[in-house]
């Protein structure tokens, strides 16, 4: 029967930077019932950074960032020996399983599921991208969470004004520039909304200096760690961003 376990073998190609991406399945229907903020809730957005920082301190990735419900990892040092089925199955499960328990553990969120708990899943994908590509990748990424908190806001706004249907055909093809104007109009100017919302949230490893002291020759010393650190005001994501970050070399 091992024959027929055809995909067991299938693996990420050697030397390549891989990324994976988890998705929330079905978060537009976990929102209301966890009555959350909308169109941004910080408790929940502080519910996905902890979960990657379960992560982080689990397979250790060079770098993560989530927007909404997803979250990019980049890898270097591939675990499972490239192994597709199991990363994508060991991962998406290791995030179902650590958000769920930090919902269980949140005052707020576990009253609201406990007596209406559905089971929490993510999808998984792998996606093996050389350098140029993964910065990219993660530019496209961050683009697509500007959209997000574009047509989130102008959404929720609009519908002070018309009923869902007519909301969601009037931003249908908008441009971003015209999300912009909309929003201005009505007095938000979306700007001045926190950075996380417009750029989304990054993990990644920062060199801090660590201050000893040797007993035996008596005096100070200084060494430097690399511990990891949650971007909240994230830069724009380009090539210098990941070369000043270590996270890429020339
Ligand atoms: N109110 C609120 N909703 C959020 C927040 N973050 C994510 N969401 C919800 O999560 C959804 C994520 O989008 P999708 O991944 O496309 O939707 P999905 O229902 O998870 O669909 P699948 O991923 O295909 O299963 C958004 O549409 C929102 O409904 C938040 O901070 N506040
Ligand atoms: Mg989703």
């Amino acid at each position: 029967m091992k024959d027929c376990e055809i995909y067991s073998d299938l693996r990420v190609p050697c030397g390549s930077n891989i990324i994976v991406r988890v998705d929330g399945r079905n978060f537009s229907k976990l929102a209301p019932r966890l009555e959350l903020e909308k169109p941004y809730d910080l408790d929940f957005v502080g519910i996905m950074v902890a979960t990657c920082q379960d992560f982080f301190q689990e397979f250790s990735p060079c770098f993560m960032y989530t927007f909404s419900d997803e979250i990019n990892i980049l890898l270097d040092d591939v675990p499972f020996s490239g192994r597709l089925e199991k990363l994508n199955s060991v991962f998406a499960s290791f995030f179902a399983g650590s958000f769920t328990r930090q919902i269980f553990q949140s005052d707020r969120f576990s009253k609201l599921l406990s007596t209406t708990f559905k089971s929490i899943s993510f999808d998984s994908r792998v996606i093996p991208l050389n350098t140029d590509g993964m910065v990219e990748y993660f530019k496209d990424r961050q683009d697509e969470a500007w959209r997000n908190c574009l047509n989130g806001y102008a959404y929720w706004t609009l519908l002070e004004e018309y009923g869902k249907k007519e909301a969601a055909l009037f931003l249908k093809g908008k441009k971003k520039q015209e999300l912009h104007d909309l929003l201005f109009d009505r007095n938000i100017n979306i700007m001045n909304i926190p950075l996380w919302q417009r750029r989304g949230v990054a993990i990644y490893r920062e060199k801090v200096i660590v201050e000893g002291y040797n007993p035996v020759k008596q005096e100070k010393i200084v060494s430097h760690r690399w511990k990891p650190y949650v971007d909240w005001e994230l830069a724009q994501f380009n090539r210098e961003f990941f070369l000043s970050k270590d996270i890429i070399t020339e």
